[in-house]
């Protein structure tokens, strides 16, 4: 069965999970879907952005499958754990941005694949929280890892710990997320916010993006090397050339 649905618009590409009656909760098929239609997105030239949403009005993603959960040993606890994280580092480290369409509950995992995004957008009704510890669990997908990154490590002891779940407005308050809109035009508005950016220089974005990921994975000093050695080599790129000559000669710059 598809559970996951690939659209194109505009060079980018919406991929929508489609498990609306278990309010888009990850099983097996789910995880390894969403990963390789990730991987065709990144490695197709002719898209240039991602937008992960759920089906329905009322869920994002409602966590890992509780129900496959029931059956796990422990050798099977960890390579489920480890698919998550394939699928978070998968987003994380993609080259080309990773927007999350959060349209509803963004719950344990379906929290933390949102947090593997570059970008965050919310609808008005959605929810989020890390309610692992209510199944005697810790979650498993990264979630240790980055949200401690995203909003600090007080307010994700605070998320991880009580596992209660907050709405939208907590969220942009914290920084978990980077917009909110109403729950009928999340998906056009982050289309646009998308658009936007995409305006902008392509190699720019990618460079933007390997450097920002260094900062996490990596020594300051090694990162400060990378920027310093993509910021040199955008200057035999035409792109450089053609956004500081637009500048000058007071015109929009063309990128493609
Ligand atoms: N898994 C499976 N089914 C789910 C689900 C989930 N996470 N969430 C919802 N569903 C299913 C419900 O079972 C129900 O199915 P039927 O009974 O109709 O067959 C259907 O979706 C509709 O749900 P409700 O009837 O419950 O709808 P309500 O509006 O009343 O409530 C709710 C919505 C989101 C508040 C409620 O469904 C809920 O509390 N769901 C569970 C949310 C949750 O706890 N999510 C976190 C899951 S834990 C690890 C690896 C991974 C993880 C941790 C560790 N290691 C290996 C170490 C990840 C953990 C998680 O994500």
């Amino acid at each position: 069965m598809k559970m996951i649905n690939s659209i194109i618009k505009n060079n980018i590409c919406i991929l929508t999970i489609e498990r609306e009656k278990a309010l888009n909760a990850m099983n097996y098929e789910t995880l390894h879907e969403l990963n390789d239609a990730l991987k065709t997105s990144i490695k197709d030239e002719s898209i240039r952005a991602i937008i992960i949403t759920g089906s329905g009005e009322k869920s994002f993603i409602a966590g890992a499958d509780i129900k496959i959960m029931q059956n796990l040993d422990k050798t099977k606890a960890y390579e489920f754990s480890k698919l998550g994280q394939n699928l978070t580092n998968t987003i994380e480290n993609s080259s080309k941005l990773v927007i999350a369409a959060v349209n509803g509950f963004a719950l344990g995992g379906g929290c933390e694949i949102s947090l593997a995004c570059h970008l965050r957008f919310a609808s008005e009704n959605a929810k989020f929280s890390q309610p692992e510890v209510k199944l005697g669990l810790i979650p498993g997908w990264g979630g240790t890892q980055r949200l401690p990154k995203i909003v600090g490590k007080s307010f994700a002891l605070e998320m991880i710990l009580s596992g209660e779940m907050i709405d939208s407005k907590k969220a942009l308050s914290l920084g978990l997320v980077n917009g909110i809109f109403s729950n009928e035009t999340l998906l056009n508005e982050v289309l646009l916010y998308t658009d936007k950016i995409l305006k902008n220089g392509p190699k720019a974005l990618e460079s933007s993006l390997l450097c920002i990921q260094k900062s996490i994975n990596s020594q300051q000093e090694e990162g400060m090397e990378t920027e310093a050695k993509l910021f040199a080599k955008s200057f035999q790129s035409k792109e450089t050339n053609e956004g500081i000559t637009a500048f000058i000669e007071k015109r929009t710059p063309k990128f493609d």
